[in-house]
């Protein structure tokens, strides 16, 4: 692969319904779109599904990914080109940045790029250059509700268009409070709970409170950099524990289990992979994979991507090795106001297939990228 440009652009994309989780409310979004335009004129498109802050966690907000790619990974590259006259594939593209110490969310979104080249090159879809062979699984949707209200709001919404996968986001002072609402309304559900590390080794122990409410799990309870704790804290409850802050690697993910192993047990360990949080889709194949042989189950996760990263993270669970469903669509319909691809993605009865579409299977709407995005920055090797 030689590219002739590398270009930076940042969109606002509006949720249609604010989303609200322990660390704050959200409504636009700024992001960043890296293209790679290669010699032979095909373009791909990686997002970075960035929130407007570090509040989630560091690097994944707008500025400090933009810095990281401006500054370091986008120069990185084109010097890599330079040196080798090619990026040969997504391990050369990984090695001119490996250098660089973290900024997993700004790695991705080049990583994307190149993918969705090499689908295009391929005429194939994501899903068959990643080894998936599941075309059909149930997705689920995430509620990010500031009231009781809220939640039970987005809940028959969901409910209503088919989803029988809930999560609900939980904070101290309103977790067993609408985790009960929500179950008594749904007995049958797959429900689960994400605290975004609100709790502290001081007040976890009112999680036990959810333990009679049949929950799937508990997503990331205590600190956002922490796996040792959740790994202590994990035994003492009856429902399992999923990490997602904390996961960046595969490395990462082998010292949750080496954790659980000695701490708990394996099948009390869950691990939501996101790819842009693990620096790409090749590190979350490998984390799919790892966990999966011990198994320790895994499942998708999401950042509010566009539909384009989205289309993108649910080619990923064509892996059999993929268990649970995913965080790949609103309660409340669609995410964004206006979304950067042509066709809505829909699911039917709660579930999703893929098709035969190259790439993302879905088409990126360039004529409105064009329009509304706007070029940050750009590095051309054209000689
Ligand atoms: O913790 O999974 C999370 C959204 C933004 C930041 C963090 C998280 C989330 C979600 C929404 O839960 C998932 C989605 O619907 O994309
Ligand atoms: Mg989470």
């Amino acid at each position: 692969m030689k590219f002739r440009a590398i270009r930076l652009y940042l969109l606002d994309l509006t949720l249609r319904t604010p989303f609200t989780t322990s660390f704050g409310t959200y409504r636009t979004l700024p992001r960043p779109f890296v293209v790679l335009e290669t010699t032979d004129g095909l373009r791909g498109v990686g997002e970075a599904p960035t929130l407007l802050d570090p509040a989630y966690k560091a690097e994944v907000d707008t500025p400090a990914v933009i810095t990281s790619l401006k500054e370091f990974i986008l120069p990185s590259i084109a010097r890599a080109q330079q040196e080798r006259g090619e990026i040969a594939d997504v391990a050369a593209l990984r090695a001119a940045s490996a250098w660089i110490k973290g900024a997993v969310f700004a790695k991705s979104a080049v990583e994307a790029a190149l993918w969705d080249l090499l689908a295009q090159e391929a005429g194939a879809p994501l899903w068959r250059l990643w080894g998936g062979d599941r075309r059909s699984f149930p997705v689920g949707v995430s509620i990010g509700g500031k009231t009781l209200d809220d939640v039970l709001r987005l809940a028959d919404n969901a409910v209503e268009l088919g989803y029988r996968r809930l999560k609900v986001k939980i904070w101290p002072g309103f977790d067993v409070e609408p985790a009960t609402a929500v179950r008594e309304r749904f007995p049958d559900i797959l429900l689960q709970v994400d605290a975004n590390s609100a709790y502290t080794v001081e007040n976890w122990v009112r999680l036990k409170a959810l333990d009679p409410l049949d929950l799937l799990l508990i997503e990331q309870p205590l600190y956002d950099d922490d796996i040792v704790l959740h790994s202590e804290i994990s035994r003492e409850l009856r429902t399992p524990i999923c990490l997602d802050e904390s996961i960046h690697s595969l490395r990462d993910a082998r010292a949750a289990i080496r954790l659980w192993s000695r701490n708990d047990t394996l099948d009390r360990l869950i691990i939501n992979i996101k790819p842009p949080r693990v620096s790409g889709f090749a590190e979350a194949i490998e984390i799919a994979h790892a966990c999966h042989e011990r198994r320790v189950r895994t499942w998708i996760g999401g950042m509010l991507d566009s539909a384009w990263g989205k289309a993108m993270n649910l080619n990923l669970n064509a892996l059999t090795a993929i268990d649970l469903p995913g965080d790949h669509f609103s309660p409340s319909g669609a995410y964004f106001e206006r979304d950067v691809v042509c066709e809505p993605l829909v699911s039917r009865d709660g579930s999703f297939t893929l098709g035969d579409g190259v790439s993302a299977g879905v088409t990126f709407d360039w004529d409105y990228f064009n329009s509304a995005a706007r070029e940050l920055f750009a590095i051309d090797l054209d000689r």
